[in-house]
């Protein structure tokens, strides 16, 4: 039996992990596959497609990453149990990423910023955090995970989801029927979506429009976008366009259509735009392989898998 490193990114370093923790293991990294028929187990990241397919007795398919659209865009894919990436590592980085942006947009930052830089000693306002809205697009592991976090600030937090949740201290709305609502009821967007084919492209300009504004009673100069998600979630012309004509006061944007964001995007210099390379919750490669190690076990002892990725809902 072999377990094969089928990753664009950082794939030798997982090998490296892998042989360390069990030297007994085979470990072999994509494209140099050895005999094809020995492999049973795969970490992948974004692998070729069609590459899987070639694997004839592949038994499982462990994702280097939380979101799976890459894997389940091969046409090819094989039929065999999947799991995404679940950890406490993964969700402790980006509940800071989502912390650490909503305190930064709701306390001006980008506007201190550039203040600074003026040398001008000005105040601004800025509302407590009970009085301001996050809104998190996505309940699940990391959206849930991210509204404690910001509870704990005191932030009013809603979520959206697509089956009806109950989670202590967030409003919760779920399904198409109760978008419109929740985005009325956020002021501060935080998107933690899987990219699905009823999630591509949702983030559009009139649904940024949708965001509360409060007229007189705001004290936020206008509504935030987070988008932490995938970047096919949302029109990056569209975000660029609501933010010039004053729908959207500021954004921060860890994903997008075309990564690494193109050269011309108007997104990079944006003052009140923060771009960051995907990496809002870029998991240590130790955590990665001992995950991927742990499910493997879980299969040769015939335990159940846990967090199985379902192909008919997408993620
Ligand atoms: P989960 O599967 O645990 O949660 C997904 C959430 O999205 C669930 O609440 C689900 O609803 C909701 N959802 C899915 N489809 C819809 C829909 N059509 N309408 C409304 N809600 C929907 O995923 P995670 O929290 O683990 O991860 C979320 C995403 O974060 C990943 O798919 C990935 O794309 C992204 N990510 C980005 C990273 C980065 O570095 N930028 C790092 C890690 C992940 P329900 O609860 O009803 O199923
Ligand atoms: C993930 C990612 O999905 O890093 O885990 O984007």
């Amino acid at each position: 039996m072999a377990f094969l490193i089928a990753s664009s990114s950082r794939a030798e370093e997982f090998a490296a992990f892998a042989r360390d923790l069990d030297p007994a293991l085979d470990v072999r990294v994509a494209p140099n596959l050895g005999k094809a028929e020995e492999i049973e187990y795969a970490l992948a990241w974004q692998p070729p497609n069609g590459l899987l397919k070639t694997l004839p007795n592949l038994r499982l398919i462990v994702s280097v990453g939380a979101g799976v659209d890459a894997l389940l865009a091969d046409p090819d894919l094989p039929h065999v149990p999947m799991v995404r990436f679940v950890d406490a590592d993964l969700t402790g980085r980006m509940t800071e990423y989502v912390a650490l942006h909503v305190l930064y947009h709701h306390r001006r930052m980008s506007e201190f910023g550039e203040l600074q830089r003026r040398k001008v000693w000005k105040y601004l306002a800025e509302p407590a955090a009970h009085e301001v809205r996050v809104g998190l697009m996505g309940l699940g592991v990391l959206g849930s995970a991210a509204a404690r976090a910001l509870g704990v600030f005191g932030y009013q937090v809603r979520g959206w989801s697509r089956s009806p949740k109950s989670l202590q201290g967030v409003a919760c709305y779920a399904g198409p029927g109760e978008l419109d609502a929740f985005l009325a009821d956020t002021d501060i967007l935080a998107v933690l979506l899987p990219l699905t084919p009823d999630t591509h492209g949702i983030l559009d300009r009139r649904l940024l429009a949708k965001l509360s504004r409060r007229g007189r009673d705001a004290r936020l100069p206008g509504p935030v976008l987070i988008n932490a998600g995938r970047g096919g979630l949302q029109v990056d012309a569209d975000i660029a366009a609501s933010l010039a004509a004053g729908e959207l006061y500021a954004a921060s944007l860890d994903v997008f259509e075309a990564e690494p964001l193109p050269h011309s995007s108007p997104l990079w210099s944006h003052p009140r735009v923060v771009v960051t390379p995907h990496n809002a919750a870029e998991s240590a490669p130790a955590a990665i392989v001992r995950y991927a190690l742990r499910q493997i076990a879980a299969l040769r002892r015939g335990e159940p898998l846990q967090n199985l990725v379902d192909r008919g809902r997408g993620y």
